[in-house]
């Protein structure tokens, strides 16, 4: 699209369908050579060979530390190391409040809270290592402004990612590496589509001062931004991408 992600290497978790696919096509497609990394191996692949040029898939879990670092050393051997990590990867649940019990909460904080640390953790390491001036950009949700229902883990997550890069910012400016988070609203995702969250745009619609529905692309569009050099004097920061549906 704009050549201006060339020469870099973006790495982008969950990203076999939905907005991650959205955000591997729009990177690559902006110059950039992109992971498709995902724990749905096929999909990864297929994702990659949709995207073709550039790009290339990798397996991995998120909330599995063995695998992330072997995920990071292929990268350090096929690319030199990642110079955009977004973190995209996340359960969607849809649970109501009566069965949000123990294992259910555990299981979301584990992928979607301390996986994305467990991916940020080796792949700022490896920015350092490596004298990358790193991108850190993680896909958090507009639920944590608004509280939606049938999601307590999953919002509870969301806000630790939006502390977590905040933290992150201040401990990584000194290295050259930005971190900032962007806050959905309700997309049109391949996950969302086969959930009963299909079911909200219409309420969801009504909240919003532009009216549509959200798709994977609006958010790939803004995560592209913050990857590129015009953002270069953002950190720490949430963007909230929801056509107004809160105000943050
Ligand atoms: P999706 O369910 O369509 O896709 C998520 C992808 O993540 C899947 O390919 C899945 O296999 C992968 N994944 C899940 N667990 C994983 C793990 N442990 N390791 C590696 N990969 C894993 O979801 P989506 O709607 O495209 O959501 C993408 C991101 O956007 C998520 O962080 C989600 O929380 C966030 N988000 C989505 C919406 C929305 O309405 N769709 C709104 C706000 C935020
Ligand atoms: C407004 O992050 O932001 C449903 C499902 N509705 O996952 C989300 C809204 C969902 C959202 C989200």
């Amino acid at each position: 699209m704009s050549g201006r992600l060339s020469g870099r290497t973006a790495l982008v978790t969950g990203a076999a369908q939905g907005i991650g696919k959205a955000i591997a096509g729009r990177l690559a497609a902006d110059g950039a050579t992109v992971i498709v990394s995902d724990v749905n191996a096929d999909g990864a692949a297929a994702a990659a060979t949709a995207i073709s040029k550039g790009a290339f898939a990798i397996a991995a879990d998120i909330s599995q530390p063995d695998a992330v670092a072997s995920m990071f050393r292929e990268i350090e051997e096929r690319t030199g190391g990642v110079d955009i990590l977004v973190n995209n990867a996340s359960i969607v649940p849809f649970v109501a409040w009566d069965n949000v019990d123990l294992a259910h909460w555990r299981k979301i904080i584990d992928v979607n809270l301390t996986g994305t640390f467990i991916v940020t953790r080796a792949a700022t390491d490896q920015m350092r290592a490596k004298k990358k001036a790193g991108r850190v950009i993680s896909i958090a949700s507009n639920t944590f402004f608004a509280g939606t229902p049938n999601m307590a883990a999953y919002v509870a997550a969301k806000g630790g990612v939006i502390g977590f890069t905040r933290a992150l910012a201040t401990e990584l400016g000194q290295y050259g590496i930005t971190a900032n988070a962007v806050t959905p609203g309700l997309i049109e995702s391949d996950g969302v589509k086969a959930s009963p969250h299909n079911q909200a745009f219409e309420f969801v619609e009504m909240l919003q001062a532009v009216k549509g529905r959200g798709q994977p692309e609006h958010i790939a569009d803004v995560v592209s931004f913050l990857a590129s050099d015009d953002a270069r004097w953002m950190t720490g920061q949430t963007i909230n991408v929801d056509a107004g549906m809160v105000r943050h």
